[in-house]
């Protein structure tokens, strides 16, 4: 039964003239694309390039699958899978988008996901899972982790994103069908090559046979994704309802801006989404890396030298001369220099851009919110620059303190009581515990986080550097921050 007072295809005709709409009908398109992870990021960016395509391509579709938390099932499936996008500019724009067209709880809908995945119209798999999701140790599949466990023993009855992409490639090849592309979206280094091997791994323990059609037959284009995108809060929901005047369970938001870069490599056909602004090309190398150490690298520095500072925001860290000015900094002399910067790209003007998009007032994006999973995005946002400057033989003094203050956020967050989203959570929280403010033993303990470190702990220059890092914290954030200071 369909709700008059809740976005829906039935409603979607009367909404104010001034809201912007599928140029589609949304009924009338196809599910060719299954999306794992449809959270905010996914339904602001990817969903809304499809939303652009649609009219010309009906047939790209998305069926959007929560692996295990049913909220944006429950949110969206009783308005046809229709939301708002906001888009925060100068003028603020609203928009529903109409590209997700079924939504599914993979933990309690196992059966239709897999149903799904072999479907023949089916042609591509799109994921935005986080780090996390990946069930990674270092750069390979983590087999000791439990959904892994779990899957190599039920590989038909998966619960995690590799369980499920191999259990759909299972059912297609047994049915003669072409393998789908599956296209990673998520903010790792190579995040094609990565998903590909863990997949491979994966594969080979259950079927090499199957394996080895994969490895042959499927792709796993790599893509780097931009656009920034605060968590909904209940500002945006009344804001929506007040303008759409029908409720809508799970708007979402994000700047103006956004990109998607992604590698010509489909193993079955793709959505034309050059059309919609995206670039294609043979090779992305570089630009993921580029905009992981660039903006993602400095959300970090921001969210936990912020942190300390009682900072809320990014647009207010930013108004804060002395963090300004110290990741501007970081940004120009510490990171651009280590990157292997792809043909055309201005590194200098891709700063400044993102510092403009920092300091946009119009955005409320809270630090604690890209605080989130450090133990997975320090690694990959971070840790990257600093091995490289290592062997450059540039100076890491600068680069130093952004790990130092995760480190110290670890400790206040444990010593507070303060529960930390993360993955490790629980073993950070008893390093946190154990810490006595002393620099080189709280130091050590952290770099004893293997899956974090690796090798890096292992970095003389490195360790004595970020000993010092943690000590000019711990006096006082301000002073650290100084340009000069923690320099020889
Ligand atoms: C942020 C990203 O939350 C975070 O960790 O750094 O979500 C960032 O806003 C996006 O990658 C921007 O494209």
């Amino acid at each position: 039964m369909t709700d008059a007072r809740r976005l829906s295809d039935a409603t979607l005709a009367d909404l104010p003239p001034g809201i912007e709409r599928p140029r589609y009908d949304p009924a009338a398109t196809r599910i060719g694309v299954v999306h794992l992870g449809p959270g905010a990021f996914h339904r602001a960016h990817q969903a809304v390039y499809l939303d652009d395509l649609l009219a010309e391509a009906p047939e790209w579709a998305v069926c959007a699958v929560s692996l295990r938390n049913p909220d944006v099932r429950d949110a969206l499936r009783p308005q046809d899978g229709l939301y708002t996008l906001s888009l925060l500019g100068e003028t603020p724009r609203l928009r529903v988008i109409g590209s997700i067209r079924e939504v599914l709880c993979a933990r309690d809908e196992q059966a239709a996901v897999l149903a799904r995945l072999a479907h023949p119209d089916v042609r591509l798999v799109t994921l935005t899972i986080t780090e996390k999701g990946y069930c990674l140790a270092g750069d390979g599949l983590d087999l000791a982790h439990p959904d892994i466990v779990h899957d190599l023993a039920a590989p038909a009855t998966p619960v995690s994103a590799i369980g499920y992409i191999v259990a759909g490639l299972r059912a297609r090849r047994a049915a003669g069908l072409k393998p789908y592309t599956v296209l990673s979206c998520d903010n790792l280094p190579d995040n094609g090559g990565r998903l590909r091997r863990a997949t491979l791994a994966f594969a080979r323990r259950i079927d090499p046979g199957l394996a080895a059609w994969i490895e042959a037959e499927a792709t796993f284009p790599r893509s780097m994704v931009d656009s920034i995108t605060p968590a909904t809060d209940e500002v945006l929901r009344e804001r929506v309802a007040a303008a759409l005047g029908v409720e809508d369970a799970w708007p979402v938001q994000r700047e103006p801006y956004a990109q998607w870069v992604v590698e010509d490599a489909f193993c079955d056909g793709r959505p034309p989404f050059e059309r919609a602004g995206a670039i294609l090309s043979g090779d992305i190398a570089g630009h993921d890396r580029a905009k992981l150490r660039l903006l993602n690298g400095p959300h970090s520095a921001l969210a936990y030298l912020g942190a300390l500072m009682d900072i809320e925001t990014v647009a207010d860290a930013m108004r804060h001369p002395g963090l300004a000015t110290f990741l501007e900094r970081l940004m120009r002399e510490d990171i651009a220099p280590t990157l292997d910067a792809p043909a055309g790209f201005d590194a200098q003007a891709y700063v400044g851009a993102i510092l403009e998009r920092f300091r946009n007032p119009a955005i409320r994006h809270r630090l604690a919110q890209i605080a989130w999973d450090g133990s997975q995005k320090i690694p990959v946002r971070l840790l990257g620059t600093l091995h490289d400057a290592l062997a450059a033989g540039r100076p890491i003094d600068r680069l130093c303190l952004p790990v130092a203050a995760w480190m110290h956020f670890v400790r206040r967050q444990a010593r507070n009581g303060v529960a930390l989203v993360d993955p490790m959570a629980d073993v950070l929280a008893d390093i946190g515990r154990g810490t006595t403010g002393q620099a080189q033993d709280d130091v050590a303990a952290f770099l004893r986080l293997d899956a974090v470190f690796g090798e890096m702990a292992g970095e003389r220059r490195f360790v004595d550097a970020l000993v010092v890092a943690y000590a000019a914290l711990g006096r006082r954030v301000e002073r650290a921050l100084a340009t000069d200071s923690g320099r020889d």
